[in-house]
């Protein structure tokens, strides 16, 4: 009795490091874009971090966390931050991890302190909790444009997908942190992306946040749409470069927060749908959570619906 509910307080309340499984899955700090990788058995979770709260994206770090239940989270603390990246200057946002040849790279968005622009660097590490260092010493690639989603197709090229406003990629070459051909831009049509309504500059409904992976041979771009404030829409393609078909809405508009960033896994059986909200006390646009909702895909691949259990 009182015996066992002690062990098992201790267990919830005193082991460092070990959160409960309620949405938001982070609740002792703001947390953003998350991005999980299934790997050896454990998912593990890439999110930015909020810092501040007021006006804007004060980021200056990212997260990692992990789970072999999807219930338990273990804080593996900030194995990268700005300082790893000895060009950049702010704004450490919404990035994605993957494994190759056993090592693991992390590709995010930062600010380039000489020029002013957003750039994407990649950090490596032989352990997907780091710690990170910079595989490059100055930036993959750089036009102004951010949200990075890395993937690796079966026949083994990798591709990097990322924009705001646009929308491009790069084949990355086996090493990844190298790439072949120059940056294509993917074309934002209203087939491939879904028209907007309303008065805008921006022709489809793509804005930001890619999530790219491939599942039962179809190719799914999961993507945020239409700010202020977003929702998560998704196209597919038969291949991993389009022609992009439009699908419609995975998540629609709720909660606090004007932004949202999507990240999709299957793991142990499930699939897993990652966004963030401004659910935990004082959460707004600047002050977001993590969370997390189960799903099953409809029996021809589509997404349904997925709503927010907290927002
Ligand atoms: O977290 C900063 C930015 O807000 C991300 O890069 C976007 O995806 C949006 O979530």
């Amino acid at each position: 009795g009182i015996a066992w509910l002690t062990a098992l307080l201790c267990l919830v309340v005193l082991v460092p490091g070990v959160a409960r499984a309620d949405n938001p899955i982070v609740q002792t700090i703001y947390t953003a874009d998350p991005a999980p990788l299934v790997h050896n058995g454990r998912v593990y979770l890439y999110t930015g971090h909020d810092e501040d709260g007021s006006t804007w994206f004060t980021m200056r770090e990212w997260r990692v966390w992990s789970s072999a239940d999807m219930v338990n989270w273990t804080d593996h603390g900030s194995p990268m931050s700005l300082s790893t990246f000895s060009w950049a200057s702010a704004d450490a946002w919404a990035g994605q991890a993957i494994q190759r040849n056993g090592k693991f790279y992390w590709y995010v968005p930062v600010k380039n302190r000489s020029t002013g622009r957003m750039a994407i660097g990649v950090g490596v590490s032989d352990s997907p909790t780091g710690p990170f260092r910079d595989a490059l010493g100055r930036p993959l690639v750089e036009n102004g444009e951010i949200d990075p989603s890395v993937f690796i197709d079966d026949n083994g090229q990798a591709y990097l997908y990322w924009g705001n406003p646009n929308l491009w990629y790069v084949r990355l070459n086996a090493d990844m942190i190298s790439y072949s051909g120059g940056a294509t831009q993917i074309p934002l049509t209203a087939a491939g992306f879904g028209a907007r309504s309303g008065n805008t500059s921006r022709p489809t409904l793509y804005e930001e946040g890619p999530w790219v992976y491939k599942r039962n041979g179809l190719y799914y771009n999961v993507f945020a749409a239409e700010c202020c404030s977003e929702f998560i829409g998704y196209s597919t393609a038969t291949g991993p470069t389009g022609p992009w078909t439009y699908r419609g809405t995975v998540m629609p508009r709720q909660g606090s927060s004007f932004t949202n960033h999507a990240g999709i896994i299957d793991f142990n059986g499930g699939s897993y749908f990652f966004y963030h909200n401004g659910a935990l006390p004082g959460g707004g646009g600047f002050t977001r959570s993590v969370a997390v909702e189960k799903f099953s895909y409809n029996a021809n691949g589509t997404i349904p619906t997925i709503n927010m259990t907290t927002s």
